[in-house]
């Protein structure tokens, strides 16, 4: 899996439509405010021409490439956290992905109810952050209760964790993602267990109107979202979800109509492995080629124990060549002529690209 996305935003801001577009499903997308209430689960292959291409000069019988979740839930809307809309509990639904993506609504469209009379990416942006913001303060609150208890019992461990909660906590209050805050490595993976959303990298998907595709008014919004450090990416939610259901020859030529250079699941999948320092690696075993992803600076062995437990317990040694390489020689037959398949250890640093023929004992 390379990574999974939650998707936030205002109801009938186009949450699951830019789901069905991302994903090729079709689930309900309606004008009408909370048309979702459960949640929505997609996983899709990442597009990917390396494989492609390697696919074409290998021949293998199989081609898995690596996927992306997306998980599409019910909107958010101000005071959720007081009960407002369909209040704040399903949030838990995304509380164990890798990073959010922020709907906002741009497109104005008369006859599609929006919570407010008129389009204001940059208010509505900050209510919903304010929302999720209020929801990780909810929880830090409640693990602050469970923990002033536990230190009357065992002081050492939960005095630690109480500092931690009330830093925190400090953070939430200034209406901050805990994010921006720095952290050690031992304070990183105990709030990791709190599951918070505001610790997870955020993009923006702005749903922008299908006529206005190449002339975009909004109002400051991408000045505010970079003054944040973030990244966003525009998608044209109704006409990317009426795409995805073409064949590619249609889709082209639509595409060319509208001036799309691309789908915007390979922007989103650009960017969430940008924002992760995620990187992909190839394996050929047997009939199948395989597509994998991995954190920059994983090391050789780590990679390998991604594939399977043992490999990672019994390596031995790694056969590696990069794509490129790979590409330039034409065959594996010719690389391994030219000297090009090179030999490292355990603690060698996966690139991306890196074609691996992991050799291991167990
Ligand atoms: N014109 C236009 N309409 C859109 C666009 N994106 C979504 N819509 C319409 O807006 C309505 C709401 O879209 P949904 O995808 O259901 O919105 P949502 O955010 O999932 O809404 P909830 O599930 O109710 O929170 C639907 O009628 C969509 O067809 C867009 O880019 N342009
Ligand atoms: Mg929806």
């Amino acid at each position: 899996m390379g990574f999974s996305c939650g998707i936030i935003g205002l109801p009938n801001s186009g949450k699951s439509t830019i789901f069905n577009a991302l994903t090729t499903l079709s689930v309900p997308a309606q004008p009408y405010p909370f048309c979702t209430i459960e949640p929505n689960v997609g996983i899709v292959p990442v597009p990917d021409e390396r494989l492609i291409k390697l696919g074409s000069i290998l021949n293998p019988e199989k081609i898995t490439p690596t996927t992306i979740e997306f998980i599409d839930i019910a909107g958010l809307i101000k005071d959720a956290h007081k009960g407002e809309g369909l209040g704040n509990k399903f949030l838990s639904h995304i509380r164990n992905v890798d990073a959010i993506a922020h709907v906002i609504r741009c497109f104005s469209t008369r006859n599609i109810p929006h919570v407010y009379p008129d389009i204001d990416p940059g208010r509505d942006m900050e209510i919903v952050e304010t929302e999720i913001i209020i929801s990780d303060l909810e929880i830090v609150e409640e693990r602050l209760d469970k923990i002033e208890r536990l230190a009357k019992v065992s002081k050492d461990k939960s005095l630690i964790e109480r500092d931690l909660l009330f830093k925190i906590k400090e953070t939430l209050e200034k209406g901050a993602f805990v994010r921006m805050e720095t952290f050690d490595e031992n304070e990183r993976e105990v709030i990791h267990s709190f599951n918070l959303i505001t610790t997870k990298p955020v993009f923006y998907i702005a749903n922008i109107d299908e006529e206005n595709i190449n002339n975009i008014p909004m109002n400051g919004l991408e000045a505010l979202i970079r003054s944040k450090g973030r990244r966003i990416v525009y998608i044209c939610g109704k006409l990317e979800q009426d795409l995805a259901s073409l064949s590619d020859d249609e889709k082209s030529s639509y595409m060319e109509l509208y001036g799309m250079k691309r789908m915007s699941i390979e922007e989103v999948i650009k960017v969430g492995y940008e924002m992760l320092g995620l990187i992909t690696f190839y394996t050929i075993v047997g009939k199948e080629m395989r597509a994998w992803t991995i954190p920059k600076n994983t090391t050789c062995a780590k990679a390998a124990g991604k594939i399977h437990s043992d490999m990672e317990r019994g390596f031995i040694k790694a056969e590696v060549i990069n794509y490129e390489d790979f590409v330039q020689c034409g065959s594996e037959h010719v690389a391994r002529e030219k000297g090009m398949l090179r030999i490292e250890g355990r603690d060698y640093i996966v690139k991306d690209g890196d074609i691996l023929h992991i050799r291991f004992n167990v």
